[in-house]
């Protein structure tokens, strides 16, 4: 976790000589296309059969062991794990100073990611990611280290269904209380895990709604770019956006689940202080017209907060 995958486009993610995959890559782009880099040595180590595996889908060679996983990636020249994480600790402590600048402000998707994270270290709950901004929100601004909270998310062919289910039956399956945090089109889409039969336990869970009003993943993305065109700007919103008015406050009620709404980051993490007793949905209304901005700055500070890192480590030598 943490601006890893920025880091992987920066000149020092360009030095990168060999990957050892383990496990299966899914969520972010820049791994996958250091996995697709032709300078780049790749292998993946599995030493037991895995379900999901089929032969001659994925280009790196397939070790069966760890030792022979240890003789593929050798020994890094002295200094490069020390540049490495230097660079990611500068790139972290960026992001953390550029999404805490105008805290009280409006709120965005990783600032509250950040502040659901610290909850859940604070209170012990079982964190859900939901799919689309939330789990990359919270891989980009979690800072993880002793006492980080269990994170479960659906991948699977990474839908945003289910998630409320999800989290429901997370939070009677564990018996601890479960924060999920997720958007608004995922929250719409399964709503109705929501209703709850009479004699049924009702589980200990909060949903931290991030509410964009639609899809806001779509604007940092290649439709994000198309969108920017005045001709194409009101289909792309129409189409990938999908702007909704849905009251959720209103449909909270009717399934007789407390409401409550933060404003900003300072008021959502007061409202985070509360123990999660019963089920709650925690709104907070964010504005998705900036994020496609918003990421370029991250990206900005990123490489910057890079580049610094590397001349004091030259400078070191
Ligand atoms: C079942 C399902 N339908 C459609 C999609 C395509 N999809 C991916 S992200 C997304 C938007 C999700 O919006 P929201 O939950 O509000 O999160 P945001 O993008 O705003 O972070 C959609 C529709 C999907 N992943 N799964």
């Amino acid at each position: 976790m943490g601006a890893y995958r920025l880091l992987l486009e920066s000149p020092l993610g360009r030095r990168i000589e060999r990957v050892l995959l383990v496990g299966r890559p899914t969520l972010s782009r820049p791994v996958g296309a250091l996995l697709a880099r032709e300078d780049v040595a790749t292998a993946a180590v599995r030493p037991a059969p895995v379900a999901w595996y089929e032969p001659g889908r994925r280009r790196e060679r397939v070790l069966t062991s760890w030792a022979e996983a240890a003789a593929f990636t050798g020994r890094a020249a002295p200094g490069w794990a020390e540049a490495w994480q230097e660079a990611g600790a500068a790139a972290d402590d960026a992001v953390a100073r550029l999404l805490s600048a105008g805290t009280t402000a409006r709120a965005t998707g990783p600032a509250v990611a950040a502040a659901v994270w610290e909850a859940c270290r604070r209170d012990g709950a079982v964190l859900v990611a939901g799919s689309s901004n939330p789990v990359r929100d919270l891989d980009l601004a979690a800072r993880p280290g002793p006492g980080s909270p269990l994170v479960l998310a659906n991948r699977g062919l990474a839908g945003i269904d289910g998630t409320v289910a999800t989290a429901t039956g997370a939070a009677l399956g564990a018996g601890r209380p479960v924060r999920a945090l997720l958007g608004d089109l995922t929250f719409l889409h399964d709503v109705s895990s929501l209703l709850l039969g009479p004699g049924e336990r009702e589980p200990d869970l909060q949903l931290v709604v991030l509410n964009d009003g639609g899809g806001g993943i779509f604007t940092t993305l290649e439709h994000g770019a198309v969108g920017e065109q005045e001709e194409y700007r009101e289909v792309v919103e129409r189409f990938f956006g999908t702007p909704h008015e849905a009251r959720l406050d209103a449909l909270c009620a009717g399934y007789g689940v407390a409401h409550r709404r933060a404003a900003g980051v300072a008021e959502l993490e007061r409202a985070l202080t509360a123990p999660v007793r019963g089920r709650s949905v925690l709104e907070v209304v964010v504005d998705r017209r900036g994020l496609r901005d918003l990421h370029a700055r991250i990206r900005a500070a990123v490489a910057q907060a890079a580049e610094q890192a590397a001349a004091r480590t030259a400078d070191e030598r």
